[in-house]
């Protein structure tokens, strides 16, 4: 081949290269295709956002109440309960910026749990989840928004460690407020949260966390941006009583976790992180949060018949 003609040919070869490199590895941003809330398109520039002034970055995070949000359909504590007995507490959880879309109080919550009990009872033909409710038979949501914004929950910083995580925040706010509570000892919580968790790699998406055999179990209900309202494609606002989605999934995937399910002592429990089940991906405890399955052959966390291990169908958060 004439010189001529290589040099150049090189050279081209040589800055696609360079470009695609330069794609890939440095200027990461490029993948995301959607707008972020605060870029006007028209100017094509970025608004600053202003943060209400309820707001406050700086100190002790604090529950706060706003007039405006008060409606005698909502309650600020738990409402009391109809018995001692164990129970999941539902709280819908904002931060000082984020939205109300009154997710406790439009019957949002109430038919996501709904349809997680519909599920369960269908899969254990006798069973069904304790759920705080009020008296008349409806889910007890607990209505709580803190003086911290959403970029307090999720902000990144390489000098925090893994313990101070959005969900490890929102923990700690609910553990340090137990006196909004009734019969405390005897509760765990799912957390409804206007938000979402810090992104900690392009491919990670974390829709729901919860601590394995802890109190708290958390679903996240929103996105980084109007485009992406939920990490989940059925976002909760789009619910009804008959359909156990991905966020129902999500939900109850997140809430056995805090009853430790699955047990150590399962049969296929996944030896690298012990916390999901590898026998069929259609199990609610397979790490991607199936549907078709509570304990896949039960042999593993329900009616499974292994000595000396827990059984969930023996769980006291479980109504016969
Ligand atoms: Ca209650
Ligand atoms: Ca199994
Ligand atoms: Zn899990």
């Amino acid at each position: 081949m004439h010189r001529y003609f290589l040099i150049p040919a090189i050279i081209i070869f040589l800055i696609i290269f360079l470009l695609v490199i330069y794609s890939q590895y440095f200027y990461v941003d490029w993948k995301w295709t959607f707008i972020p809330d605060n870029f006007d398109t028209k100017t094509e520039t970025y608004k600053e956002k202003i943060l209400p002034d309820i707001c406050d970055d700086e100190n002790t995070a604090k529950i706060i109440k706003q007039n405006r949000e008060i409606s005698n359909k909502r309650s600020y504590k738990d409402r009391p309960d109809i018995s001692s007995s164990p129970t999941i507490h539902a709280v819908y959880f904002l931060p000082c910026d984020g939205e109300d879309r009154k997710f406790d109080i439009n019957g949002n919550i109430h038919s996501s749990i709904q349809s997680i009990n519909n599920w369960f009872l269908d899969k254990t033909k006798s069973q069904i989840i304790s759920f705080d409710t009020t008296s008349n038979n409806l889910i007890d949501v607990t209505f709580i928004r803190v003086n911290k914004s959403i970029k307090w929950f999720t902000k990144f910083n390489t000098l925090e460690n893994h313990n101070k995580d959005t969900s490890s925040k929102i923990e700690k706010i609910i553990l340090s407020n137990q006196n909004l509570f009734n019969n405390f000892e005897n509760k765990k919580f799912i957390i409804f949260f206007e938000g979402w968790e810090k992104r900690i790699s392009i491919t990670n998406k974390v829709c729901g966390r919860s601590r394995y055999n802890g109190k708290v179990a958390i679903f996240y209900t929103n996105g980084r941006n109007k485009k992406l309202k939920s990490c989940t494609k059925d976002n909760i606002k789009n619910s009804n009583i008959e359909v156990f989605g991905e966020s129902e999934q999500t939900i109850l995937h997140e809430m056995l976790h805090t009853l430790g399910v699955p047990f150590k002592c399962g049969k296929n429990i996944n030896p690298e992180e012990s916390l999901h089940v590898t026998d069929s991906d259609g199990d609610i405890m397979n790490k991607v949060s199936g549907s078709l399955f509570l304990d896949y052959n039960n042999d593993d966390y329900y009616k499974h018949n292994i000595p000396n291990c827990p059984d969930l169908y023996m769980s006291k958060f479980l109504i016969n």
